[in-house]
């Protein structure tokens, strides 16, 4: 064999049997010097306690708190409109970022900040963004994976990053360089509206684009300088006024709030938080950093999970003849189980129960049950949450059956009309943002170090096993 690949193809049967070997029998010693396994080290690092993260903490059985505050918590105490249960965004940054619960006052001046940082450096001529950035999105095949057009334009901010300017300017003082990064967090989470909606216009084609009287020609809705940060979301995806009621655009813009409030942290170690933390830890500005998390996010154990679900409930609706018959469900969730597949939105790398994420976003159909009622998506979303446990149980490998955060979430954004499945994770990702970046702004703070950890090789673990 001559060529790369054959070549590994040659060694992969030998490597991989010995790699699993070694693992097992390892699985419960320690290096010398190591408090850890190898066992950990080979195990993605499952249940260590190896980061540092102010904002919040994941309990197996309780599920995330926000500075000690729960999601109930939260929904009680967080200021929101006046609908039961929806807090705004920005009153939950204000949380991660400060320890405290913000009054209204305070919610409504971090939303007009940022409404005011769109509109002073954008060419509203022609968008809601900056225009370099702007043109570059232009430029991008709109059949690239929306994700991947999400970390491109934020990673494009970095071109306006205070932090990246000042630093290369030589105003690089470690103890007031967190000021910068601040201000560049706040950049881009101003931003995240207007770029989420270019992406999701350009998925539809120019003809369908708006053109209101503020002359947005880049996004489906318009963008309102008095609105709050979900609103404008809402809106600029072209949700609104879709010929519904409005209490139908209501609803919609407080599931965009509830979700976006409810998805912006889940402590350090998940891929998009971590991620993120990591590349800043090298110093790379908040926009860098975080487009690395995206590009984590868009991963399907991960954030992908969400757009991945509603695939699946679309497919189930067409492979099983009766969707409401919990027996062909079970049925078919066997053949994909039989087939090595995973069943996205179920399972969790630190829950052990079913997500309280999730409980919040059927508790919101459960208040709308005569919108929901006839949806058969909703419902099968709703039977599989209890037939699919069942079945995972049964198969008996995953530590967690139950249903996580990815779900509920998609198919309540398709019931309300987003009908590309593949944009569904970068409406995560406009909320993912706010956690690891009031992290980062921390990390500053602080003066945490770079991330370093050190690694070990096959043949050194090797030396502690029978294959020596
Ligand atoms: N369907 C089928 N198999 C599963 C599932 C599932 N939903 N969840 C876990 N398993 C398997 C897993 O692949 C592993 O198999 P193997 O030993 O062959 O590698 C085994 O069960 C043990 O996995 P766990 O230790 O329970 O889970 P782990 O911590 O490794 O992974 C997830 C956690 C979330 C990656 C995993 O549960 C999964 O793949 N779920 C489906 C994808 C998903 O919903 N991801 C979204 C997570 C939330 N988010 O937004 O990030
Ligand atoms: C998340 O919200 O990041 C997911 O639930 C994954 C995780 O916590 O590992």
């Amino acid at each position: 064999n001559s060529t790369l690949k054959d070549t590994l193809k040659d060694l992969v049967p030998k490597r991989r049997t010995e790699f699993l070997q070694l693992r097992k029998e390892l699985a419960n010693t320690h290096l010398p010097d190591n408090d850890l396994t190898v066992g950990s080290i080979l195990g993605g690092m499952r249940g260590l306690q190896l980061m540092y993260w102010q904002s919040s903490t994941l309990d197996p059985n309780l599920g995330i708190k926000f500075h000690g505050y729960t999601i109930q918590d939260c929904q009680k105490l967080l200021p929101g409109p006046k609908n039961p249960n929806i807090f705004y965004p920005e009153a939950m940054f204000w949380l991660l970022l400060t320890g405290e619960i913000p009054n209204s006052k305070q919610v409504m001046g971090l939303t007009k900040q940022w409404n005011e940082i769109v509109i002073s450096n954008s060419n509203l001529e022609t968008s809601h963004l900056p225009a370099e950035v702007n043109k570059l999105m232009e430029s991008l095949p709109s059949t690239m994976h929306p994700m991947t057009q999400f970390a491109i334009g934020v990673s494009s901010l970095s071109h306006f990053s205070k932090f990246r300017d000042h630093y290369s300017r030589g105003l690089n003082n470690k103890l007031t360089m967190w000021e910068d990064t601040f201000d560049d967090v706040m950049t881009l989470l101003a931003f995240l509206p207007s770029l989420a909606g270019k992406i999701y216009a350009r998925l539809h084609g120019s003809s369908t684009r708006h053109k209101g009287n503020n002359k947005d020609t880049t996004s489906l809705g318009e963008f309102n300088s008095k609105a709050d940060w979900a609103k404008n979301l809402t809106s600029m995806l072209g949700l609104l006024n879709k010929g519904n009621s409005k209490n139908n655009d209501e609803d919609i813009i407080d599931l965009i709030r509830l979700y976006t409030g409810l998805h912006v942290d889940h402590e350090g170690g998940n891929v998009s938080a971590h991620a993120t933390h990591l590349v800043g830890s090298a110093l790379s500005d908040p926009m860098l950093s975080y487009s690395s998390g995206l590009l984590g996010l868009a991963g399907p154990l991960h954030g992908l999970a969400a757009q991945d679900v509603v695939k699946f409930l679309l497919e189930t609706q067409k492979q099983v003849k009766d969707s409401t018959d919990e027996k062909q469900l079970e049925d078919y969730l066997w053949s994909i189980l039989n087939n090595h597949r995973v069943i996205p939105g179920y399972g969790h790398a630190v829950l052990r129960r079913e997500d309280p994420r999730f409980t919040a976003m059927v508790q919101f159909t459960k208040e709308r049950q005569s919108q929901f009622k006839d949806d058969p998506n909703v419902n099968l979303m709703l039977l599989l949450s209890k037939v699919a446990p069942r079945v995972l149980a049964e198969y008996g490998k995953c530590k967690n059956p139950h249903p996580n955060v990815d779900s509920a979430s998609g198919i309540l954004f398709h019931h309300y009309g987003l009908n590309h499945l593949d944009f569904i994770t970068v409406i995560f990702g406009c909320s993912r943002a706010m956690g690891p970046l009031a992290q980062l702004v921390w990390d500053r703070i602080y003066g945490l170090p770079i991330e370093r950890p050190k690694s070990v090789d096959f043949n050194y673990l090797k030396k502690f096993s029978t294959l020596s």
